[in-house]
């Protein structure tokens, strides 16, 4: 470092080091505590000074991460201590054998006043399992566990990945310290990868695990760095430090502290029965994280108990993996058939072979489009592998091509809608392809009245899909507006309906008529304008008269309104059927109170992010977003470091501990509706 200037490398250290914070922040403690462009500013700061002083760039500086030069090949790497698998369980027998078997090698019948073993418990990722070396500190290796003694060189793919340290944080670090983890992509990025893939029609995906794979083994770096990777530790191989932990939740909590991300859900419980709780628990919440996982592992948590526990030929014995079903499986593509929605958008409906996913039986999943089709190159009688993950709605992640049957029939997608037959249409540049019927179409209109009759729309209590369908068919109406002429024996004469439920019917319809200009503007069914964007609609014109004359350039001057839903919006007003609608249901008695633009407090909660947890007890959750949206604020379904604030009701949990742990403030049920009383 001769002809540096000490201050030049004192500069240096202290923006490297304030880098690291905050890469430590938001990569591992999803915490971050500055903007991104300030974290912009200082990396261009380290960079300039690497540019001027290239003698100054180690391996551990925070600009590294981007990947280097592309690779020939991997090297092969021998593991010091060999990377066992896990040993599965597939029921609660199967857990409690496990527990037996490990009583009776400790002799826990001999140990009266330990009757229970402690277990560590925590989420299986579904991702690659790697090893990643520190020596003094300093990352040094990363590599694949390959078969489980020897694995593969990806040190400089390994850097590249964020949550990663470069250099153990804090200061009683080990001398010599292997740490092992899953690398894996969450969902959201998965998606998104996907999505890219699929726009630039190549190859996608299967699954997280196989693309998280696929980044890892890319020679050059830099693709991986492209890549939003994850890494979660969960356990240890070499380590030499001056004191080692007595239990494998303390060892986990030390790599805390070093800079490595663990699991949330990490926890260590008493007995196989708070094993079996906690694994009922987690399933649940299976499908609300943000990546995937397989099961839950057990591991005996004291350290000493698993030394006497020792091993058998490839896996520990303290330890096990209980599995959840799984989220992959495959079936047969029965047929496809061609659903027109309320915007006359023909989606292909893959109907199959029920088989059970994730946890449920699945006999549908969504082709979303004819690309998809060509992408997947499915026939109708191939084999395919569903994939069900999340919350989301099963689909075909492949076709197994060995499988085709000789008399596999190629899809076609209809040239005419197969509700009106009126021509099909496909804009330039859209994936998707539109019933050009419009209102003509049975099928648009049977998709706009259930749209307008829905809870978050017109509310109308009782007016199911199924009633919408049954209304439309026999002819008694024929848009939104024929609703509000229909009387109890008009619907008396219906297949299933007594003259009680006509009644009923009526009445619902009746006190429907009374809503705001947010719910009946959505209600209308405008293409991309959802609930908030009609929420906003409202808020900024106040009358309805002002939104059905607005341009798009006064819609564009809205926060949140883009020039593909002005035009939308522009498109819809400018119809004269739907004008002609809007009088109609206005007539019929439809009826709102203007916001008045003047009187109207100026949206007090503006620019604020508030999250809903736990039950409601005083108002219905929708109330509650209703309220906060009014006042301004936006209602998000998960607790970041952007939330404004919490409103916690009983059984809150995750986001109730996140919220905390953020210093964000939480109020109750009742003081958020006191909150409201007051006008904030
Ligand atoms: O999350 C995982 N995939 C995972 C794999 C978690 C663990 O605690 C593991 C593992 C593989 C082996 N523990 C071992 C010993």
């Amino acid at each position: 470092m001769k002809n540096i200037p000490t201050n030049v490398l004192m500069e240096y250290e202290r923006v490297k080091d304030t880098l690291d914070q905050h890469n430590h922040r938001y990569y591992v403690l999803d915490d971050p505590s500055i903007p991104d462009s300030e974290y912009d500013r200082q990396m261009r700061q380290l960079q300039d000074l690497e540019q001027q002083y290239p003698a100054l760039i180690s391996d551990d500086s925070p600009s590294q991460r981007v990947g280097g030069k592309a690779l020939d090949a991997f090297t092969q790497v021998r593991h010091a201590v060999a990377m066992l698998s896990l040993e599965n369980a597939f029921s609660d027998t199967e857990l409690d054998d496990f527990d037996r078997r490990l009583k009776d090698r400790l002799n826990f019948a001999a140990l009266k006043d330990l009757s229970e073993i402690e277990f560590a418990c925590e989420p299986k990722l579904d991702g690659v399992a790697v090893s990643l070396l520190y020596e003094n500190g300093h990352l040094i290796r990363g590599a694949t566990r390959g078969d489980g003694s020897v694995g593969e060189d990806i040190t400089a793919n390994v850097r590249t990945i964020n949550s990663i340290p470069l250099k153990l944080r804090g200061d009683n670090t080990p001398k010599l310290l292997e740490v092992r983890g899953e690398i894996y992509l969450p969902r959201p990025g998965f998606d998104a990868l996907n999505a890219k893939a699929m726009a630039a029609g190549e190859k996608t995906f299967v699954n997280p695990r196989n693309a998280a794979a696929g980044s890892l083994r890319q020679l050059d770096s830099k693709v991986t760095a492209s890549r939003p990777l994850e890494m979660c530790a969960y356990s240890v191989g070499q380590f030499e430090a001056e004191v080692t932990p007595d239990s494998h939740t303390h060892m986990l909590e030390a790599l805390g502290d070093w800079g490595f991300k663990i699991n949330e859900h990490l926890q260590a419980v008493k007995g196989v029965e708070a094993c079996k709780d906690y694994y009922r628990a987690m399933a649940e919440r299976r499908d609300t994280l943000t990546y995937d996982i397989d099961g839950i592992v057990y591991k005996v948590n004291d350290l000493g108990l698993q030394q006497r526990l020792g091993f058998v030929a490839k896996a520990p014995r303290w330890a096990i993996a209980r599995k959840f079903p799984a989220q992959e499986e495959m079936t047969q593509l029965l047929d496809v058939e061609f659903q027109v929605g309320r915007t006359g958008a023909i989606t292909p409906v893959a109907r199959l072979e029920p088989v059970f996913v994730g946890g449920v039986t699945v006999r549908n999943a969504t082709l979303h489009n004819g690309d998809e089709i060509r992408r997947l190159g499915v026939c109708v009688g191939d084999t395919v592998i569903i994939r069900r993950a999340g919350d989301v709605i099963p689909k075909i992640a492949k076709v197994v091509l060995e499988k085709r049957p000789v008399d596999a029939r190629a899809i076609v997608f209809p040239d005419r809608c197969p509700v009106c037959q009126s021509s099909v249409q496909r804009a330039e540049g859209e994936a998707v392809a539109r019933c050009s019927g419009g209102l003509f179409c049975g099928a648009q209109i049977k998709e706009a009245i259930k749209h307008f009759a829905s809870r978050k729309a017109m509310d109308i209590d009782g007016l199911g899909d199924k009633l919408v369908e049954l209304l439309v068919d026999a002819g008694a109406i024929y848009s939104v507006a024929d609703l509000y002429e229909l009387t109890p024996d008009k619907i008396a004469g219906l297949e299933r309906m007594a003259d009680k439920s006509a009644s009923n019917l009526v009445a619902a319809i009746n006190v429907s008529k009374e809503t705001t200009l947010a719910k009946f503007l959505y209600a209308l069914g405008i293409r991309e304008v959802g609930e908030a964007t009609a929420q906003t609609l409202a808020n900024n014109f106040g009358t309805i008269e002002s939104v059905t004359k607005a341009d798009a350039e006064q819609l564009l001057e809205v926060d949140d309104i883009g020039p593909v839903v002005a035009k939308h919006i522009v498109n819809f007003f400018n119809n004269p059927d739907n004008l002609s609608i809007i009088d109609a249901l206005r007539d019929a008695g439809v009826s709102w109170s203007d916001i008045d633009q003047n009187a109207q407090p100026s949206q007090p909660l503006k620019g604020q992010t508030w999250v809903l947890t736990g039950g409601l007890e005083i108002m219905s959750r929708a109330e509650a977003k209703d309220r906060l949206q009014e006042l301004g604020a936006k209602v998000a379904g998960s607790v970041s470091a952007k939330t404004s604030r919490v409103v916690a009701g009983p059984g809150a949990g995750s986001k109730l501990a996140k919220a905390e742990s953020l210093d964000i403030p939480v109020m109750t049920e009742e003081e958020f509706v006191a909150f409201l009383a007051r006008g904030q």
